[in-house]
C-alpha cells in the first residue's frame, strides 16, 4: 500500500489533491494560459477527455479570477415569453405550440403592461423577452412590445432594459417585414434592428445558436437559421452598438468536437467585434481578454456596446421534446462544459451558469469552475421545466446572494450591461451614476 494511503500515515502524506499535476497535458495547457496564448481545438479535446476534471476546473477558475477576482454577478430580472406559437418544430424544443393548440398563447399589451408593473414593483432592471416564430403577427407587434415595456416601466417610475429577440426571431421579423434578401442578408437584419433599437431595444439575448454544425442543424433543428446567419445578426447588432450574448445548447445529438468548433466560431466573431472597438489582435488575429494584464471592457464600453458579453452553456433537457429518448447531459458533463467554455472563449468577458437550467446547487459549483454570473430572479420561465418545475420558477435576490456567498464569492448585482447596481429595496441606480439619477419603483 502506498504510504499516502496507509491508515497509519501522517496527515501530511495524504494524496496530493487533484489538480493540474495529475495530467501532464493540463500542465502544458496551464503554461499556454500563463502566457495568454489561445487554446486550440486539440487543447479543448484534452480538456474534454482528461480524467482530471478538477484540474480543468482549477484552470477555468484561475482564468475567471484574473478577470473578475472574487466577485460573482446576478441581476433582478423577469422573463416574458410573448408567444409560444412557432412555425418551426425543432426536435429539442418542448416550448413551441401550433396556433390552434389548446395551450398556445400570444400576449397582448394589457398582459405585457401587467408584467411590467410587477417587474417594476419588484425593482427589476431587465425584461428578457423571446418567443416562437409566430407566422401571423405583424412587424409592428414587436416594436410595440419593446416600446410598451420601456414606456410603461418609465411611467411607473422604473427603468427596464429590454433584452429581447434571438437571432432566429430577428431574421423572422425581417421576413415578416419583407425586407429579407438572401443576396444582402445584412441589409434586412439592419433594417429590423434599427427599428427595434429605436423602439428601445437594449441588447440581444444569446438564444437560438444551438450548435453551429450543419449535420446537427439538419437533424435536430432543420428550418432554423444556420450558423452563418446567426453570426450575421450578431455582427450587425454589434455594428449598431448593441451588446449581445451567445449560447450553446449541448448534450443531444452533437459530438464534443462540434461543441469546440462552435466555441471557436464564436471567439472568431468576438475577435472581429473587439478589433472594431479598438483592441489589438495578435498576428493570428486573436484578441484574448483572459491573458495576464489584458483589459476587459470597461463599464463605459459596456454602455457603448458592440460585442458579445456572455457565453451561456445550456444543457439539453429531453422531457417533452421529440428527442425525449436521449438521456441529456449529466452533472459532471455540465460542469466540464462550462469550464471548457471559460477556457476556450478567452475573449468573452462573462460566463453564465443559468441557474434555471443548471439548478442553483449546480450553479454554485460552476462559480468555482469558471462561471462569474448566475443570471437573475427570472420568475416566469416557459422554455424548459427542469425536474418537472412549473412555469413559475422564481428565486429571490437574497437567495441568489446567499448562493453566491456560499460558493465563496462576493455577490454583486449588475444591470444587463454588467454595470454595478446599488439599491435600497426596490429603488436602484447604477453605482457610478449621480445620486439624483435614481431609478425608483415608487412607494
Ligand atoms: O434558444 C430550447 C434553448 C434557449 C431546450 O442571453 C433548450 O442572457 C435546453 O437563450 N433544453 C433560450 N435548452 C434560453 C436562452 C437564454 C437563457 C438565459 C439567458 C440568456 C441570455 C439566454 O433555450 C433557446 C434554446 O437554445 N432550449 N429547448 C431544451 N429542451
Amino acid at each position: 500500500m502506498p504510504a499516502a494511503l496507509s491508515p497509519t500515515a501522517p496527515a501530511t502524506q495524504l494524496p496530493a489533491p487533484s489538480g493540474v499535476n495529475t495530467d501532464p497535458r493540463l500542465g502544458q495547457i496551464a503554461a499556454k494560459l500563463q502566457r495568454g496564448q489561445r487554446l486550440s481545438l486539440d487543447d479543448g479535446q484534452v480538456l474534454y477527455t482528461t480524467p482530471d476534471i478538477w484540474g480543468v476546473c482549477e484552470l477555468a477558475d484561475s482564468v475567471r479570477r484574473r478577470l473578475h477576482g472574487g466577485v460573482a454577478y446576478y441581476n433582478i430580472n423577469r422573463h416574458l415569453n410573448y408567444s409560444n406559437v412557432c412555425a418551426l418544430s425543432c426536435k429539442f424544443c418542448e416550448f413551441y405550440r401550433k396556433k390552434d393548440d389548446a395551450d398556445a398563447y400570444t400576449r397582448d399589451a394589457e398582459y405585457v403592461k401587467a408584467e411590467v408593473a410587477r417587474a417594476v414593483e419588484a425593482g427589476a432592471t431587465e425584461m428578457h423577452s423571446v418567443g416562437g416564430l409566430h407566422p401571423y403577427l405583424p412587424f409592428s407587434y414587436y416594436t410595440d412590445l419593446v416600446r410598451t415595456i420601456r414606456q410603461e416601466s418609465a411611467r411607473l417610475g422604473g427603468e427596464l432594459h429590454v433584452k429581447a429577440f434571438t437571432a432566429v426571431e430577428v431574421v423572422h421579423l425581417a421576413k415578416i417585414a419583407k425586407v429579407y434578401r438572401q443576396d444582402d442578408r445584412a441589409a434586412g437584419i439592419r433594417w429590423v434592428l434599427e427599428r427595434l433599437k429605436e423602439a428601445g431595444l437594449g441588447s440581444l439575448p444569446g438564444g437560438g445558436a444551438e450548435v453551429f454544425d450543419d449535420r446537427v442543424h439538419d437533424e435536430a433543428y432543420k428550418g432554423k437559421i444556420r450558423s452563418d446567419v446567426w453570426l450575421d445578426v450578431h455582427r450587425v447588432a454589434h455594428q449598431l452598438g448593441l451588446n449581445t450574448n451567445a449560447t450553446i445548447l449541448y448534450g443531444h445529438i452533437e459530438q464534443r468536437r462540434e461543441r469546440l468548433v462552435h466555441m471557436d466560431m464564436l471567439r472568431t466573431a468576438q475577435d472581429e467585434a473587439l478589433v472594431r472597438l479598438g483592441y489589438r489582435a495578435d498576428p493570428q488575429g486573436a484578441v484574448t481578454l483572459t491573458a495576464p494584464g489584458a483589459r476587459p471592457p470597461t463599464p463605459s464600453m459596456n454602455a457603448a456596446g458592440g460585442y458579445f458579453q456572455t457565453i451561456i452553456p445550456l444543457p439539453f433537457f429531453p422531457d417533452g421534446s421529440e428527442l425525449e429518448h436521449l438521456p441529456g447531459p449529466a452533472g459532471l458533463e455540465n460542469l466540464r462544459t462550462l469550464a471548457v467554455a471559460r477556457l476556450m472563449l478567452d475573449n468573452f468577458p462573462h460566463v453564465k451558469a443559468f441557474w434555471i437550467m443548471q439548478t442553483l446547487a449546480m450553479a454554485q459549483l460552476m462559480l468555482q469552475c469558471g462561471a462569474d454570473d448566475i443570471d437573475g430572479t427570472v420568475v416566469w420561465y416557459d422554455i424548459t421545466h427542469v425536474g418537472g418545475a412549473s412555469t413559475h420558477q422564481e428565486v429571490n435576490a437574497a437567495a441568489l446572494r446567499r448562493a453566491v456567498r456560499q460558493a465563496g464569492f462576493e455577490p454583486v448585482e449588475r444591470d444587463t450591461l454588467y454595470r454595478r447596481v446599488e439599491r435600497q429595496g426596490q429603488r436602484w441606480r447604477l453605482a457610478d451614476e449621480p445620486a439624483e439619477a435614481h431609478r425608483a419603483a415608487q412607494g
